[in-house]
C-alpha cells in the first residue's frame, strides 16, 4: 500500500468555499484543473518535485456542483509524472464531461496515445517551470508534437515571463493550437505596460494558433485575496483583445500556493471583473472551451 504525507507547506485546497455571487452561464467549463491521487490508488512519480495532498475525481465533481459548473478538463500534474493513470480514471468516469491534457514521453507508443485519445484526452502539456519539471529537449517536443497533432489534440505550454524570450522561436515552431497557461505568468509588480508581458500578448497578435488561460489570479496577484485587484487589467487586457481565443479555469486544488489558499467561489467572483460583458463571458466559459474540448462530442 502507498502511503504518502504532502510537503510540510503544503496548503490543503478549501474545505469550505463560498457560495458564488456571480451566476455562471449554463455551459460553463472550468478548462484548467487537476486530480490528485488518491495517493493510495494512483501513486504519486518518483520524480515529482513536490507531494500533495489527495484531490480526487469525486471531490473535483463535488466542487463542480457546487460553483455552477457543467465541464472540466484535467490538467495532468507534475506530481504524477507521465502516468496518466489518475487522469484517464477520472475522464472515464464522467459521463463525457471532462476532457483531458495528458503528459508523455517521445517513446509512447501509438495505442497507448489512442487509448488516451478515447478517453477524452484532448492535448498534451509542455512543462517549462524549473521547480515543477526538468523539460525535456525540444527535439523530442518537436516529435511529440508531430504525433499528436495527427490525433487533433493541441499543445498546453506553462512556462514564466522570464522565460518566453528564450522559447519563442521554439513556440513559434509548434504545429498545433497552443494554450498558454496562466497569462505566461506575467510578473504583476512590473505592470500590464511591462515588455515581458507585451512579448507574450505579440506572440498571440502574430500568431493566431495560440490562446490563453486567464487563470490563476491567486498565483500572480501581490495584493492578495481581496479581489485580486492588481490582475484585473493583466486579464481584461487579454480578454478584449483575444476574446476568442481565452479560457477560463479554477486551478483546483491549487498546487504549491504558499501565500493563501483562494475560496474557489471568490475565484469565480472575479470573472465578471475580467470579463466584462455577457458575450465576453460566453466566449470565455463556454464557445471558447466547447470548440476546443468538446465539439466531437456528438460522435461520442
Ligand atoms: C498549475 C500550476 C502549478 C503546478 C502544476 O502540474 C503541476 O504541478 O501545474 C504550479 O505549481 O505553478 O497550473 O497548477
Amino acid at each position: 500500500m502507498n502511503s504518502f504525507t504532502p510537503d510540510a507547506d503544503w496548503l490543503h485546497w478549501h474545505q469550505a468555499p463560498s457560495k458564488p455571487r456571480f451566476s455562471l452561464p449554463d455551459g460553463a467549463v472550468d478548462a484548467h484543473c487537476h486530480v490528485f491521487g488518491p495517493g493510495q490508488q494512483f501513486p504519486f512519480a518518483k520524480t515529482r518535485k513536490y507531494t500533495p495532498c489527495d484531490a480526487s475525481k469525486q471531490q473535483l465533481w463535488q466542487l463542480r456542483d457546487f460553483l455552477g459548473i457543467s465541464r472540466n478538463v484535467i490538467v495532468q500534474a507534475t506530481c504524477h509524472g507521465n502516468d496518466n493513470s489518475a487522469l484517464v480514471d477520472a475522464l472515464l468516469s464522467a459521463n463525457g464531461m471532462a476532457r483531458g491534457v495528458a503528459s508523455v514521453s517521445v517513446d509512447i507508443s501509438d495505442s497507448e496515445l489512442e487509448a488516451l485519445d478515447s478517453a477524452g484526452v484532448r492535448g498534451v502539456r509542455f512543462n517549462f517551470v524549473r521547480r515543477l519539471i526538468d523539460a525535456l529537449p525540444f527535439d523530442d517536443l518537436t516529435r511529440i508534437a508531430a504525433r499528436i497533432k495527427e490525433l487533433g489534440w493541441h499543445i498546453v505550454i506553462y512556462f514564466e515571463a522570464q522565460e518566453l524570450a528564450e522559447l519563442y522561436h521554439f513556440f513559434e515552431s509548434l504545429p498545433t493550437t497552443i494554450i498558454v497557461d496562466h497569462m505566461g505568468r506575467p510578473d504583476i509588480a512590473k505592470g500590464v505596460e511591462d515588455p515581458q508581458f507585451e512579448l507574450f500578448l505579440s506572440l498571440l497578435r502574430d500568431n493566431e494558433n495560440f490562446w490563453s488561460k486567464v487563470s490563476c489570479p491567486e498565483r500572480l496577484s501581490m495584493t492578495g485575496p481581496h479581489g485580486y485587484q492588481d490582475v484585473i487589467p493583466f486579464a481584461k487586457k487579454v480578454i478584449n483583445e483575444f476574446p476568442d481565443r481565452v479560457l477560463w479555469g479554477t486551478d483546483w486544488p491549487h498546487p504549491n500556493m504558499k501565500s493563501h489558499m483562494p475560496d474557489d467561489g471568490k475565484l469565480v467572483d472575479f470573472i465578471p471583473k475580467v470579463a466584462t460583458t455577457v458575450e465576453l463571458r460566453r466566449k470565455l466559459l463556454v464557445e471558447n472551451p466547447m470548440r476546443l474540448y468538446f465539439s466531437d462530442e456528438d460522435d461520442n
